[in-house]
């Protein structure tokens, strides 16, 4: 699956065309910049408020990537990032994406991460009016739609069942882009991804929350690791797979829906042991601590996602197992700290 660098620029599979990305700025935002740009694309990029910190980050990773200022619930200056970039592709990661957050937020992230795709999706018919068949859509659909799971492993027929504003908001979007592929004939795409994690993920979701901590309790910089619930089970991938998946789900003929995930799951207590394991620690209990203010109002207790389609009709396999993925993100924790980073 990876670029044959022996293309020259003209033959690479993005060169003339152009994509738009929201979220530049989150984990897949970078990741996929990145892998556009060696495919050939021209790159553009929204990203939010008047003085986003993350904003340098993007310009000293991905500096090729042309920005513009926008928010997915302001309609203009989505109008006006798609006019200054006119993409053949435009890719929806932008979204409130912390499961967690959303119960105090619900209305917030209903506006974002729910009806922020269909602003994204109108502004796009306006924009592309008589050429909207030209442009391709993909929509960040999350496996926390699966909720309180209807069927194991869960699949894209699989009834869904959110079990938070975060999951109820996803599962608007993923309709609406439904709605217009039927509507208006769209190329509108929905990617219903499972966890996928990396050194670049935030520190408030749990896979970082551990390794970095681990990272720190085996400098000697820190003596405790406070969790919520350590059995919940998630079906973890690396990022870096799964943004290689958005981009084939837009080049196939026909739009669809596909599960992205590596079909295997684990329990939060693993993660824990993998990464203690990985520093020399066997006896991690000593250091971790459960406090139910990391426990929520209702959980998503066992995800794990059947790929199947995504392997046949996309020729789409994950590359990097879990433990490799979690051994990778302690490492960085590691050399980033050593560094004198953070
Ligand atoms: P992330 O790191 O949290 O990034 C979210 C991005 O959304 C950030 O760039 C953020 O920008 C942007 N954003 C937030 N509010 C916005 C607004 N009002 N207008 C425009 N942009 C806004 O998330 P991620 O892990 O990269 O995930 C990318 C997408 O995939 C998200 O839609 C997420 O819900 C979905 N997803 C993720 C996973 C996963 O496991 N990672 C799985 C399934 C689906 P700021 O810099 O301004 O905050
Ligand atoms: O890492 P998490 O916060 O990710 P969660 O809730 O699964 O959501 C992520 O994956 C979704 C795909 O299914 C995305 F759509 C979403 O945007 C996001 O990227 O929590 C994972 C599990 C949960 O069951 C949580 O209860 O870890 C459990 N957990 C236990 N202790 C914890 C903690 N989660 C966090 N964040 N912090 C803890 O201390």
């Amino acid at each position: 699956m990876s670029l044959d660098t022996s293309l020259s620029p003209a033959t690479l599979p993005g060169a003339g065309r152009t994509a738009l990305v929201t979220g530049i700025t989150g984990q897949d935002g970078l990741y996929l910049a990145e892998l556009l740009l060696a495919k050939g694309y021209e790159v553009h990029g929204v990203v939010r408020g008047q003085n986003n910190p993350r904003r340098e980050l993007v310009e000293e990773l991905v500096p090729d990537v042309q920005l513009h200022t926008g928010d997915l619930t302001d309609m203009s200056s989505l109008l006006r990032a798609l006019s200054a970039s006119n993409p053949d592709e435009v890719y929806n990661l932008g979204a409130i994406s912390f499961v967690a957050y959303s119960w105090e937020n619900a209305a917030l992230t209903s506006d974002v991460t729910g009806k922020g795709v269909l602003t994204m999706l109108e502004a796009l018919r306006l924009h592309a009016g008589s050429d909207l068949d030209k442009v391709r859509f993909y929509q960040a659909s999350s496996s926390e739609m699966f909720g309180k799971v209807q069927e194991v492993p869960q699949r894209e027929t699989t009834l869904l069942w959110p079990r938070s504003p975060y999951g109820v908001s996803k599962v608007f979007g993923h309709y609406m882009t439904i709605n217009y592929r039927e509507s208006y004939g769209m190329h509108a795409s929905s990617g219903i991804l499972f966890n996928h994690e990396s050194p670049r993920r935030g520190e408030e979701f749990v896979t970082r929350k551990v390794t970095k901590a681990v990272a720190k309790i085996h400098l000697g910089l820190q003596d405790e690791l406070v969790l919520g619930n350590l059995d919940a089970q998630r079906d973890w991938g690396y990022a870096g797979d799964y943004v290689e998946a958005m981009w084939r789900m837009l080049q196939q003929d026909e739009a669809d829906d596909y599960v992205i995930a590596t079909g295997v799951s684990h329990s939060i207590r693993d993660l824990v042991t993998i990464a203690f394991d990985h520093v020399g620690i066997s006896g991690w209990e000593q250091f971790v601590r459960q406090d139910p203010r990391f426990l929520r109002p209702a959980e998503v207790d066992t995800l794990v996602g059947d790929a199947s389609k995504a392997k046949r009709v996309l020729g789409w396999e994950p590359q990097v197992d879990f433990d490799s993925l979690v051994r990778m993100m302690v490492d960085a924790d590691l050399e980033a700290l050593k560094a004198g980073w953070k």
